[in-house]
């Protein structure tokens, strides 16, 4: 049976975290566990993360870092966890119930077929928040699927989507020591390199709710800086080609997983 984990990085999360366990887990997907990423929150994240760890033994688990370092690598020091702790598929999502679990089902329905699916705000279906009015609508929409992909030439369409299921052969495949973005860029370049080594990947739209509880931590500097890392994303991967994927390693984990 395939084991599932689903990586949630945190930055002051704690009363988003029991919530959202609680939906995953209710989702009844066999071995289903968590993984948070926590940079040290100040509200106790990791505290409150760590007691559904031990009420849940197996099913939760804690990755605590230092102090905040960035989306980036969060989700980096995340996938090899998950590797360690010998997922077949990794899902990624953002603590704030923005990507509401229970599209996760649906994209189980396409990751044999697919490489990668990515819950999706701009394929047809797809919808932000009704409280966005038009102007911060149409700037979201113009930096992910027209700005970011005029440049990259992706043809996914929501180039910073935070929700995504992968196989873990695609994951190791994609070589995360060449990913080096640690913010909202961090998504594109998971997208554009993926696109480039070759990888199948399936848009299935979401409705994207704004976070309910709890503080925004993207601020417009972060994405200003962002759009124009896309140039250098530009630069430094438009070589790759699908013979640029790195090989799949067999770690011990792995095989005692598939036992
Ligand atoms: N570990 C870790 N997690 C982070 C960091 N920055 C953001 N996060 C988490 O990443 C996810 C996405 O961040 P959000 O703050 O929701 O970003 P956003 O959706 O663009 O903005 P808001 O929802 O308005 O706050 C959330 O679960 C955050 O807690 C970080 O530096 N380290
Ligand atoms: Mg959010």
């Amino acid at each position: 049976m395939k084991k599932t984990i689903v990586i949630i990085p945190t930055y002051n999360e704690a009363s988003n975290i029991p919530a959202l366990a609680s939906a995953l887990w209710e989702l009844d997907i066999p071995r289903l566990t968590i993984l948070v990423v926590d940079d040290n929150s100040p509200d106790g994240t990791a505290d409150v993360a760590e007691d559904l760890a031990r009420a849940h033994p197996g099913y939760m688990y804690v990755l605590r870092r230092p102090a905040k370092m960035g989306l980036g690598t969060a989700y980096k020091d995340g996938f090899r966890r998950a590797f360690e702790l010998g997922a077949d598929i990794v899902v990624q999502m953002d603590a704030d119930f923005s990507h509401s679990p229970s599209y996760i089902p649906q994209m189980f329905e396409y990751i044999d077929e697919y490489d990668c699916v990515v819950g999706s705000r701009y394929v047809e279906g797809g919808q932000l928040d009704e409280r966005w009015g038009l102007g911060r609508f149409l700037l979201s929409w113009w930096a992910n699927s027209v700005y970011t992909r005029l440049i990259l030439g992706t043809k996914q369409r929501d180039t910073t989507a935070g929700f995504r299921m992968w196989r873990r052969e695609t994951l190791e495949g994609m070589g995360l020591e060449r990913i080096r973005s640690n913010g909202y860029d961090f998504q594109v370049e998971l997208t554009y390199v993926a696109e480039k080594l070759g990888y199948r990947i399936k848009e299935i739209p979401i409705y994207f709710e704004d976070r309910r509880i709890g503080q925004s931590k993207m601020s417009n500097a972060v994405k200003i800086e962002s759009a124009l890392r896309v140039w250098d994303i530009l630069w430094r991967h438009h070589r790759l080609s699908p013979a640029d994927r790195m090989q799949p390693r067999l770690t011990p984990s792995r095989s005692g997983s598939s036992t």
